[in-house]
């Protein structure tokens, strides 16, 4: 889909659709200051003749039709002091859609093409300025909403990943030096030992698995985890719903089985998106649509990242509230105690022994009361740990090929074990150096540029 062809020149709006005080053209390309220089009539001065990085402030001009279009600023970019390391052009003008798709039709009458889909940054990787992980966090920074998301992208925009990467490469390579040596060498009293060999591949194995486990925090942070509010019918789930919500979301009656079909919102605490779900209530079943009402709870409950686990405190516990607590082993909970406004008869002792991990909580949906500590909770039991300033794998391209480094190490280390000579150990490890190379995009295939840069907007 992608004309790999550099030397054409291109042009896209940059900024977002829909009115802004700012919207952005943007060029790029050999002709970008010929083409420019077509439309944009400077102020004083020469049309083309414009200084390096400097604001030129002018007019947008179609010489056709005799008429100013808008006013705004010119910035030019001379290759390869610029994001596609070719000559880029940005005219600032007012962010009307009218305005800037008529700048993007003058450009192209002037000789430019309309960008595809991330082509400036393809441009970018395509002449060395970004490696294939970087160009991937450009997307990723660009869509982050939230600030952690944001600060994990642009330290790999900046390289970061690259230099975690590059230094793994780097071991592999050293490792492989070291093999090559003792298996030339056989007699040489200062060859590797096999514990020293032992020693390196374990490492390479733990930074490894750290980065690949990493993922599940990436895949968390740009998804959202989903939790569900599960419990028995008219303990208050939908209320607790829209208390958290702060919204009237849900329909709340007095009678049990008010809630059939799960409700899904985005549920913002602090710098963590969730998406939470509100559950049909269990128990009885009058009906066949109640019935299946339960079943989608408990498989919405079994499909969660997290549950809350919710209990009318007003009211005694039972045998049933016990064992929906115990069926799903393993999964990250919290048990939330209801309707505290009322006078208590539930004891809490049993249940929470059938979830010692589970953090407990009181609260009144109705009034409100402990609901902002129950939103700091819900951050402390399922917010994505921050990896102290760790790499996190966002891409499962990314991940997949870490898997494939990690099967490279992991057959080294056991043709060792099993007492396999050093040049079988070696060969098992250089499988590892390609797999490193096409991480960092330096194979060029066009399969993976495409799908890294296909998913990209239109003047990225
Ligand atoms: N006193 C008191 N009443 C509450 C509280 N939370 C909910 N209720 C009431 O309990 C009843 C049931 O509330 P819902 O939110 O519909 O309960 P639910 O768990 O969603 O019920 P189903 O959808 O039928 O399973 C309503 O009459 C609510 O007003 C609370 O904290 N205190
Ligand atoms: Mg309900």
């Amino acid at each position: 889909m992608f004309d790999f062809r550099a030397d054409d020149t291109i042009v896209a709006v940059s900024t977002p659709p829909g009115p802004g005080a700012i919207g952005i053209v943007r060029l790029s390309g050999p002709r970008a200051r010929t083409i420019a220089a077509r439309f944009f009539v400077p102020r004083s001065g020469k049309a083309g003749n414009w200084l390096e990085r400097k604001a030129v402030f002018g007019a947008v001009r179609d010489a056709a039709a005799r008429e100013l279009l808008d006013e705004g600023f010119l910035l030019f970019f001379p290759a390869p002091r610029s994001y596609t390391r070719q000559d880029v052009v940005e005219i600032s003008l007012h962010g009307s859609r009218a305005v800037l798709e008529e700048t993007v039709r003058l450009a192209i009458r002037a000789g430019a093409r309309p960008a595809h889909p991330g082509e400036f940054t393809l441009r970018a990787y395509w002449n060395g300025r970004l490696d294939i992980l970087q160009a991937e966090a450009v997307d990723d920074l660009v869509r982050s909403v939230s600030l952690t998301q944001a600060r994990i992208a642009s330290r790999q925009v900046r390289g970061g990943l690259t230099d975690t990467i590059e230094k793994l490469r780097a071991d592999f390579i050293g490792l492989l030096a070291e093999l090559e040596a003792a298996i030339e060498f056989p007699d040489d009293r200062m060859g590797v030992d096999e514990r020293t060999i032992f020693r390196r591949l374990d490492a390479l194995v733990f930074r490894l698995s750290g980065l690949i486990r990493s993922y599940e925090t990436g895949k968390a942070l740009s998804e959202g985890l989903t939790l569900a509010i599960v419990g028995k019918a008219n303990v208050g789930k939908s209320t607790l719903f829209n208390a958290l919500l702060g919204e009237s979301r849900a329909i709340v009656a007095p009678e049990a089985g008010t809630t059939r079909d799960y409700l899904r919102e985005r549920l913002r605490i602090e710098d963590t998106v969730f998406r939470l779900v509100d559950t049909a209530g269990l128990g009885q079943a009058a009906t066949a649509v109640e019935k299946e009402g339960m079943r989608r709870s408990l498989e919405q409950a079994g499909e969660a990242d997290g549950i809350i686990f919710l209990f009318d405190r007003s009211r005694a516990e039972s045998a049933a509230d016990r064992e929906l607590v115990s069926r799903f082993p393993g999964k990250n909970a919290i048990l939330v105690f209801n309707k505290c406004d009322r006078p208590a008869k539930l004891k809490y002792g049993a249940l929470k022994r059938s979830a010692p991990e589970s953090q407990v909580s009181s609260v009144s949906a109705l009034t409100g009361a402990g609901i902002p500590e129950l939103r700091r909770l819900i951050h402390e039991a399922f917010a994505p740990k921050a990896m102290g300033g760790g790499d996190i794998i966002l891409h499962l391209r990314q991940k997949t090929i870490l898997d494939e480094i990690a099967a490279c190490v992991a057959g080294g280390r056991e043709a060792l074990g099993r007492g396999a000579s050093y040049e079988v150990v070696a060969e098992e490890i250089r499988r590892a150096l390609p797999a490193a190379e096409r991480l960092l995009g330096r194979i060029r295939t066009e399969e993976v540029i495409e799908n890294v840069f296909a998913r990209f907007c239109v003047g990225k």
